[in-house]
């Protein structure tokens, strides 16, 4: 039985990721970050029913010492780094917790597999926002980086340690630059969810208005469920590279807004109101990856629509908004 060591697994990858290494008959561990209050596990996990499949180790990605006790106690075949301080309008009121949490330690982590399970194959989160102020219209392996907030330059940093570790030191270390990805347990925080949230919350008669910032802007919105086979899939290759998972289409947060409220039969220019402290102090305008590499390689493609997933997501946002009402 294969050994998987998951950070961040009470995210929404991290979710998605245990279903499926459960599925594939891993023993999964699963990295847990003390909080106050009891129910991070009882949310994302419990949703999918595997909460309790799940070995779950205390650690921060910032305690080098717990990371390197964990690697020397779990002996894993796989380490998935997941964790992050992910959301990108937070890392300018946070830039130094998210270079710590989202950078550092990621070094952190690399140098805790160095030192305890050096055979062990790990995985970066690496992310499209990377790309950042746009260079080439269409986003591959080969395409410039040029970072645009506090978390795209602790993501850069965290890429490279990895391409440095697996060449210093041999590691089986590789990076995914994963673009935009959703789902119903993607955090309320992201824009994609906040609209289907909304969008349940107007339907039933709560709110009105849905405040959202920068329309305009342009996202390769995959679904994780596909984006996590990604990831497993980079570590079964024989040699570790970097790839880059994207559906190869873009749309403007204005047309999945549609799609959105057309779905529930709503006119979104009815509810939809701009504001400007919604806007970040500086923006990706444009995201569309190219994931041609990854396709050639391993047969990866991305198999659920935008137009499936946004659905999905406002079905279960219906639902659980009726289900708080009763
Ligand atoms: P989430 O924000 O849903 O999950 C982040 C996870 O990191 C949570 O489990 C969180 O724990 C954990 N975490 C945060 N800080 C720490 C810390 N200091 N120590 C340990 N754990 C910590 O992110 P996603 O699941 O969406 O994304 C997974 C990874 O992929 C992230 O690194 C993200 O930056 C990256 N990424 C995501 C993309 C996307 O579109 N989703 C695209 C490209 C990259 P807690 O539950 O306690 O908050
Ligand atoms: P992003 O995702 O920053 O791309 O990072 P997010 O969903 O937050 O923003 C996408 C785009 O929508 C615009 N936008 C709004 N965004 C939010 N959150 N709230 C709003 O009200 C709103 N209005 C407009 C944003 O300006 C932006 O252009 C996600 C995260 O998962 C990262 O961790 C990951 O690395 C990247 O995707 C790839």
């Amino acid at each position: 039985m294969k050994r998987a060591l998951i950070t961040g697994v009470t995210g929404q990858d991290g979710a998605y990721l245990s279903e499926l290494l459960l599925e594939k008959g891993y023993e999964v561990h699963g990295m847990l970050r003390r909080s106050s209050s009891a129910d991070v596990v009882d949310g994302r996990l419990r949703w999918l029913g595997i909460e309790k499949r799940i070995n779950y180790i205390d650690g921060n990605l910032t305690d080098l010492s717990g990371l390197i006790r964990t690697m020397r106690e779990v002996k894993p075949d796989e380490v998935y780094n997941l964790a992050a301080q992910s959301f990108v309008k937070s890392s300018w009121q946070q830039p130094l917790l998210t270079g710590n949490v989202t950078g550092l330690g990621a070094a952190n982590v690399l140098e805790a597999v160095r030192l305890e399970c050096p055979e062990a194959r790990f995985y970066q989160a690496s992310s499209s926002e990377m790309y950042g102020l746009i260079q080439e219209p269409i986003q591959s392996e080969a395409t410039p980086f040029y970072p645009r907030s506090p978390y795209a330059a602790a993501k850069l940093y965290a890429h490279w340690m990895t391409v440095n570790y697996r060449e210093s030191f041999g590691l089986h270390a590789s990076s995914g630059i994963l673009f935009n990805h959703e789902s119903p347990l993607r955090g309320i925080e992201f824009v994609t969810r906040k609209v289907t949230d909304g969008v349940a919350r107007i339907k039933l008669g709560l709110e009105k208005e849905l405040r959202l910032g920068n329309i305009d802007a342009k996202r390769d919105w995959g679904h994780s469920k596909d984006y996590v086979r990604a990831m497993w899939l980079m570590l079964q290759q024989d040699v570790a590279d970097d790839y880059v998972i994207a559906t190869g289409r873009t749309t403007t947060v204005r047309d999945m807004c549609k799609l959105a409220f057309e779905y529930v039969g709503l006119n979104p220019d009815d509810h939809i109101v701009i504001c400007p402290t919604l806007f970040r102090p500086a923006e990706v305008d444009l995201l569309l990856g190219d994931a041609t590499k990854a396709r050639r390689k391993f047969g990866w493609e991305a198999e659920i629509s935008l137009e499936a997933m946004i659905h999905e997501m406002v079905d279960v946002d219906l639902e659980r908004v009726r289900r708080a009402l009763k």
